[in-house]
C-alpha cells in the first residue's frame, strides 16, 4: 500500500493553499475535480475514497456523485465554504505555544495565513493541534460572550470551529 500520510498531506496543500502545484484551479468554494486530482496525485478513485474515509481528521468532503472534492477547513486561499453563523458552546479552546503568547495578549488570536482562526471544542483536541509547533499551551476562548457581542462562529464539515479573530478581552491565558 502506498505511503497515505505523505499523500494526505500533498491533499491538503493542494486543496488548501497551492492548487496550482499539480496545475489545476478550485472553484469559488473550494472544489476540485475528482479527475483532475486522481490525474494529478497519480492515485486511483479507490485509492482517493480511502484517504477521504481513513483520515483522522475528516479533511476531506466530496459532493454527492463524487465528481468534485474540498478540504473541510484549513485554507489560505479565498474559498467560500458557505458555512452559516451557528452559535458556539460558551466555551471554545486554541491550541498554540509559548513563543507566541506575547503576541497573542497583545492583539489576540489572529488568522495568520489562514482564512480563519481554528477553534477546537474541547481542550484536549487544542492541545493535540498545539503540539504541532512544541510543548502546547491550550487558551479558553469566551465564544458564548462573543457572539452576544456581535462576533460569528462557523463550524467547518468536520467540526473545527472558526472565527474571523479572537480580540484579547475573550481570551484566559495561562498564568
Ligand atoms: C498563532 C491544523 C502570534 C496560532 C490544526 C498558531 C488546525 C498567533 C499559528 C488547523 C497570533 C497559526 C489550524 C498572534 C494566532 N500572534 N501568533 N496574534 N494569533 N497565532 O497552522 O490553529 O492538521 O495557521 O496560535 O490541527 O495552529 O492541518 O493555525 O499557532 O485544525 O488539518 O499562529 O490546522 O489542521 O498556525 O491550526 P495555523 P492552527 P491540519
Amino acid at each position: 500500500m502506498r505511503n497515505h500520510t505523505r499523500t494526505s498531506k500533498f491533499l491538503s496543500l493542494v486543496l488548501r493553499h497551492k492548487p496550482e502545484k499539480i496545475g489545476i484551479t478550485l472553484d469559488g468554494h473550494g472544489w476540485a475535480k475528482v479527475p483532475e486530482i486522481l490525474e494529478g496525485l497519480n492515485l486511483t478513485l479507490e485509492e482517493l475514497v480511502h484517504i477521504v474515509e481513513t483520515d483522522g481528521k475528516q479533511r476531506y468532503s466530496f459532493n454527492e456523485d463524487r465528481s468534485k472534492i474540498r478540504a473541510n477547513q484549513g485554507h489560505s486561499i479565498p474559498v467560500d465554504l458557505e458555512l452559516d453563523p451557528v452559535e458556539p458552546p460558551e466555551r471554545l479552546y486554541h491550541g498554540t505555544v509559548g513563543q507566541f503568547l506575547p503576541s497573542i495578549r497583545r492583539e489576540g488570536l489572529t488568522k495568520q495565513s489562514r482564512q480563519y482562526v481554528h477553534l477546537s471544542g474541547d481542550p484536549v483536541t487544542a492541545a493535540k493541534v498545539g503540539s504541532r509547533r512544541g510543548k502546547p499551551i491550550v487558551l479558553q476562548v469566551n465564544a458564548g460572550a462573543m457572539q452576544r457581542e456581535g462576533f460569528r462562529f462557523y463550524q467547518a464539515a468536520n467540526g473545527v470551529w472558526l472565527t474571523e479573530t479572537v480580540p484579547p478581552e475573550y481570551l484566559t491565558l495561562p498564568g
